[in-house]
Order: structure tokens, then sequence, then C-alpha cells
């Protein structure tokens, strides 16, 4: 009897510490878990979302481009056309532009937006003028999902 009980005491302190660890182990997890999450973080370096954009004589496509929330962007400009182009993003305090592209080629451009409404053209010499311009439209983001 006295034997029994001291194993039935012994497997109680097992179970205790399993217990134990498993509650610490799965503390540590959700708290990392967390940190992964954390909005501040996520805006910085992670991009949202590659968008790609076609450029040709003269126009965009798409020209009207409306993205869910604000945050980290990278436009691909490709320029399947016969001359040389570019895209620039222009709007709410920032003016950022790919290099020239040579036809058949492509070129990324990241660029963190805000919510607001921003221009997207070709800087090359009167081509905005002859089309190739559009509209960018970054929404506030659906409530508290982001953390704002
Ligand atoms: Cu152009």
């Amino acid at each position: 009897m006295i034997s029994l009980r001291l194993k039935l005491t012994v497997t109680g302190w097992i179970f205790c510490l399993l217990f134990l660890g498993v509650f610490l182990a799965g503390c540590g997890a959700g708290g990392g878990g967390d940190e992964d999450k954390a909005p501040s973080g996520a805006m910085k370096g992670t991009v949202v979302k590659t968008i790609r954009v076609k450029e040709t004589e003269f126009e965009l496509k798409p020209a009207e481009i409306t993205l869910d929330k604000p945050g980290t962007y990278v436009f691909k400009a490709a320029n399947p056309g016969d001359t040389v182009h570019a895209l620039e993003v222009e709007g709410e305090g920032i003016e950022e532009e790919t290099e020239e592209i040579e036809p058949g080629q492509s070129a990324e451009l990241k660029v963190k937006l805000k919510a607001g409404t921003y221009e997207l053209y070709c800087p090359v010499d009167g081509h905005a003028e002859k089309g190739m311009e559009g509209k960018l439209t970054v929404k506030e983001g659906s409530g508290g999902s982001d953390g704002y």
C-alpha cells in the first residue's frame, strides 16, 4: 500500500512538471506569435503586395489601382513597348521613380504608402501627357486588423 501511494505521488509530480512545462512552452510560443503580428514591425519591412504595371505607347495598364490598406508595396513596371519608359509614384509627400526601363525590360519600385491618392505616370518627356498616367488610391484599411 505504501509503495502504491508513493508511486501515485511520483506520478502526480511528473504530471505536474509536464503540465508546467507545457504551460511555459505555450506561453513562450504565444508571446512570439504576438510579436510577429505586431503591426509596427510588419509595416516597416514587409511588402504587402507586388503590383504589376505594363507600360506601352502610351498607356499604363492598369491605369487605376486601388489598394486596401497602407503599407510597403512594390511596383513592378514592365515595358513591352518600343521605347524607353519609367514609372513614377507621386503624392502624399512622396515622389519615387524607377530608372529608365528599356524596351523588353522591367524595373521594381518599392514605396511606403499611406492612405491617400497618388499619381502614377511615366516621367519620360511628354509620355504622361500622351496618356501614360494613372491614379493610385490607398484606403485606410479595415478597422483594427492592421493595428491603426
Ligand atoms: Cu513612357
